[in-house]
């Protein structure tokens, strides 16, 4: 085997090193510029285990931080809900939002949608009162603050959470509405809100679903996409006792179920849809461990 020795910096012709000194010279100014910039993955102050929110706006990146157990209703079983939340805006930027010792996110996503179409992404978040419990929370970026926009009424007492479920034109009206499940492990209602002057109105509401169950860390037992073909975005849900797959649209502005499917066991993981020939490949874990899954076809509508 052979070894080449390293070369010591004086054994070396001036010229080779004056421009190794030149390189490392370059190199030290120009590491900061292709540095990581800052995101929910490099974050220390982020909650564990979570994932950014991308978007293509004004807002590069949204994420939650600052972990704390001051709110222990702990619905995914996890011993923490979020403090604050944490901005990188399209230009680099890094904005912050920490709450009052009286409030926490009961969340894990920083939801970005433009809910007003003004061009510019606002933040959704449920964010719950120590003593009224959870509301939905709109968030907005001005100038270097993040502010809140609108909010739904809270609960009126702790311990009560909601859980969204979708953010689509369910209405077909152009605009963004928000889909939510009031309680669901109590009252099991879903709720669609949308933004109208500034303000979040409740369009519509049904009994008796649910997208989560209560200490599991699958949030999403619904899925939105336009499955009977008709150009709007539906909803599909978990029943209220997860025996049952329902399908609503609101197209229209006129609630319907659209389907529903008895299931041979109940729901219990993260809905998933697939885009698969002209339609929608809908798949969710079930409790006796097997995978469901139901094909929607605009042609079969
Ligand atoms: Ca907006
Ligand atoms: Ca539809």
């Amino acid at each position: 085997m052979c070894r080449f020795p390293a070369a010591p910096m004086a054994a070396l012709a001036r010229p080779v090193r004056l421009a190794l000194l030149a390189l490392v010279a370059m190199a030290a100014l120009v590491t900061p510029l292709f540095a990581a910039p800052l995101s929910a993955k490099n974050d220390p102050e982020a909650l564990p285990g979570i994932t950014g929110t991308r978007g293509s706006k004004d807002i590069g990146e949204a994420w939650l931080i600052a972990p704390t157990a001051r709110y222990p209703h702990f619905v995914r079983g996890q011993q923490f809900e979020a403090g604050g939340l944490r901005v990188r805006m399209a230009d680099g930027r890094v904005l912050t939002l920490m709450l009052d010792g009286n409030h926490v996110f009961e969340d894990r996503t920083a939801r970005l949608a433009d809910l007003d179409g003004d061009g510019r992404d606002e933040i959704i978040l449920v964010l719950t009162s120590l003593d009224r419990g959870a509301s939905l929370a709109v968030y907005e970026v001005r100038g270097e603050k993040i502010r809140l926009k609108a909010q739904t009424p809270d609960e009126g007492r702790p311990f009560r959470w909601l859980n969204p479920a979708g953010i689509a034109d369910y209405t077909g009206d152009g605009r963004l509405d928000i889909a939510l499940v009031q309680k669901p492990h109590l009252v099991k209602e879903l709720q669609i809100w949308t933004l109208e002057g500034g303000k979040l109105v409740q369009l519509f509401s049904v009994a008796s679903v649910s997208n989560h169950h209560n200490g599991s860390l699958e949030t999403d037992l619904s899925a939105s996409a336009d499955l009977d073909g008709d150009g709007v975005t539906d909803l599909a849900i978990a029943s209220g006792n997860y025996a049952y797959l329902r399908v609503f649209s609101f197209s229209g502005r006129r609630p319907q179920e659209i389907d529903r499917v008895a299931l041979p066991s109940p729901v219990v993981g993260n809905f998933s849809l697939a885009k698969k020939n002209n339609g929608w490949l809908l798949r969710f874990r079930l409790a006796d461990g097997q995978s469901f899954a139901r094909f929607f076809s605009p042609d079969n509508a």
